[in-house]
C-alpha cells in the first residue's frame, strides 16, 4: 500500500536512492532534488508542499482534457469492475477495444481505418518501422527498408524510434542509431531560413527529402516520419508550404508518408489531427498521449487500405504485447474523446484558445531576449536569443533556457526549455484567465532571464 504519512523529505530520500528517472541526470536525483507531485485539477498541480503550479505542459502533452476528470476515472472503475484484462491475441477482442478502434476510424483522416494498439508512442513507432518493412517485403519490394526522419525529431526511446529521433544527444549514448536510418534537416525557418521568405523556405526544406531519396535510392526508401509540428525538439512548426511538398515528393518516389501525431493528434492544432491542420493524408500515424489524456498508458498505429490489405494477406501478424487494446486503457480513451467532443475542444482551440494564448504571446516579439515566438493552437515556443539583430541563439553553456525554466518555476509555472526555447503546451481546457497568468509568470522569468545576462 501507498505510505501516505512520508513526508517531501522522505519521499525525496526514496526515490534518490532507488527511482531511475527518465530524461534526468541522476545525480541531481541522489541530490535529493525531486519535485513530488502530489495533486491535479485542471490546469493546475499541487507538490507534496502545497505548492501550486500552473502546469503549462499539461504534463508531458499529454493532459488535453486536463486533470481531475472523475468521468475518466468512472470509465476505468467500470471497465475495471468487468474486466480488468483481456488480450486482444489470438482472435480475441473486448467491447472496449472495438469500440475504440471504431470511433478512431470516425475521426482520423479519410482512408485510415485500421489500428493496432500499443500502450506508448515509443512502441508505436518500433511497431511502425517492422509494419513498414513487412510491408514492402509483401509488395515484393523487400530492398525498402531505410526510414528517413529529422533533425530534432523525437519518436520515442524504444531502439527503432531512438534511431527515428534526430537528437544528437538520443544517438550518442548508446553509440549512433540502427542501420536504414537516414535523416534531413528540420524545417525551422528562424534558425536556417537566412533571407528566404518562410514560404520559400518551407518548400526548400522538404526538397531535402527529394534529394535524401535520390541519394539513398527510392528502391531503398520505406518511408518518411515526422511531427507536423516537432515538439520535443521545440515546437517547429512548418510554413504552411511544407507538409504539401513531402507528401508530393512521398507519392512521387513511392515512399510512405508517416505522420506522428503523439503531441499533435485529439486537437492540439485546432483540428483533431496535425495532418488535417497542414492539408495532407498519410499512410500511417502514431497516436498516443491526448488520446487517453495521459490518464492511462495508451497508444495506437493507424494505417491505410494498402497498407493494411497487404498486411491483412501475408498471414499471421508476428507482433503485438501483451497490453495490446488493454480494456481499461481503451475505456478511458473512449471517454477521454467523449469530453473532447462534447466540450467542443478541438474548435475552442482553433476559434478561441489558439488565437488568444498566440496573440499573447504576440507581445513577447518585443522583449529584448525573445527572437522568435512560434507554434500554433496549445503549441507554443519561445526562442530566447543574445542579440535579435544577428539572430544569434544563447549557447549551451549560457544556459539561458535551464535559467528561465527555473525562474519560471520559481513564479509557479511549468514550462519546459528545449535547447534555448522556452516551451509550451497547455491543456485544451485553459481558461483566459489561466493564459494570462503564464504570459504575467512567463514575463516576470523572461525578465529575469535578461537582468542575469545583462541585456
Ligand atoms: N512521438 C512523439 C512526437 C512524442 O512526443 C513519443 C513519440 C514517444 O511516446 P512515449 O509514449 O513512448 O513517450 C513522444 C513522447 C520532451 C519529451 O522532452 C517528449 C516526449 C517524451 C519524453 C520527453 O518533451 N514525447
Amino acid at each position: 500500500m501507498l505510505d501516505t504519512t512520508r513526508t517531501t523529505g522522505d519521499l525525496q530520500a526514496l526515490d534518490g536512492a532507488h527511482h531511475v528517472h527518465s530524461f534526468t541526470d541522476p545525480a541531481v536525483i541522489t541530490g535529493g532534488k525531486t519535485r513530488v507531485v502530489v495533486r491535479g485539477e485542471g490546469c493546475q498541480i499541487w507538490d507534496s508542499d502545497g505548492r501550486r503550479f500552473l502546469d503549462g505542459m499539461a504534463g508531458l502533452w499529454c493532459v488535453n482534457v486536463g486533470y481531475g476528470r472523475q468521468e475518466l476515472v468512472d470509465a476505468a472503475a467500470r471497465q475495471m469492475t468487468e474486466l480488468p484484462f483481456y488480450s486482444n491475441h489470438f482472435q480475441s477482442t473486448t467491447p472496449a477495444m472495438t469500440e475504440l478502434a471504431h470511433k478512431l476510424s470516425q475521426l482520423t483522416p479519410e482512408g485510415l481505418d485500421h489500428f493496432l494498439f500499443t500502450s506508448s508512442g515509443s512502441e508505436a513507432n518500433d511497431t511502425i518501422v517492422r509494419m513498414v518493412r513487412y510491408f514492402w517485403k509483401l509488395q515484393g519490394k523487400p530492398t525498402k527498408r531505410t526510414f528517413i526522419s529529422r533533425t530534432m525529431a523525437y519518436h520515442g526511446s524504444t531502439l527503432a524510434a531512438a534511431s527515428l529521433c534526430g537528437m544528437p544527444h538520443m544517438h550518442a549514448m548508446d553509440g549512433g542509431t540502427l542501420p536504414g536510418f537516414a535523416h534531413i534537416q528540420h524545417p525551422h525557418w528562424y534558425m536556417f531560413g537566412g533571407e528566404l521568405t518562410k514560404e520559400e523556405f518551407g518548400l526548400q526544406a522538404a526538397q531535402a527529402l527529394e534529394q535524401k531519396i535520390l541519394e539513398l535510392g527510392p528502391e531503398n526508401v520505406a518511408a518518411f516520419i515526422g511531427e507536423p509540428v516537432q515538439g520535443a525538439g521545440g515546437v517547429i512548426d512548418p510554413p504552411s508550404t511544407y507538409w504539401p511538398e513531402i507528401q508530393r515528393i512521398c507519392r512521387k518516389y513511392d515512399v510512405l508518408l508517416i505522420a506522428d501525431e503523439v503531441i499533435c493528434g485529439f486537437g492540439r492544432t485546432g483540428n483533431w489531427f496535425g495532418a488535417q491542420t497542414y492539408g495532407v493524408t498519410p499512410d500511417l500515424m502514431t497516436l498516443a498521449k491526448g488520446l487517453s489524456s495521459g490518464y492511462l498508458p495508451i497508444a495506437a498505429v493507424a494505417m491505410n487500405k494498402r497498407v493494411f490489405e497487404t498486411i491483412g494477406a501475408g498471414g499471421l501478424l508476428a507482433h503485438g504485447y501483451t497490453y495490446s487494446g488493454h480494456p481499461v486503457a481503451c475505456a478511458v480513451a473512449l471517454a477521454n474523446i467523449d469530453i473532447i467532443e462534447r466540450e467542443g475542444l478541438v474548435d475552442r482551440v482553433r476559434n478561441d484558445i489558439g488565437p488568444y494564448l498566440h496573440q499573447a504571446l504576440a507581445q513577447f516579439e518585443q522583449h529584448p531576449i525573445v527572437g522568435e515566438v512560434r507554434g500554433i493552437g496549445t503549441l507554443a515556443a519561445l526562442q530566447l536569443v543574445r542579440d535579435k539583430d544577428t539572430r544569434e541563439i544563447f549557447t549551451v553553456e549560457d544556459g539561458a533556457g535551464i535559467f528561465c525554466r527555473e525562474a519560471s518555476y520559481n513564479q509557479g509555472l511549468i514550462v519546459r526549455a528545449v535547447g534555448q526555447s522556452i516551451v509550451l503546451s497547455p491543456s485544451l481546457v485553459i481558461t483566459h484567465a489561466e493564459i494570462d497568468e503564464i504570459v504575467d509568470k512567463l514575463k516576470r522569468a523572461l525578465d529575469e532571464t535578461a537582468r542575469h545576462f545583462d541585456l
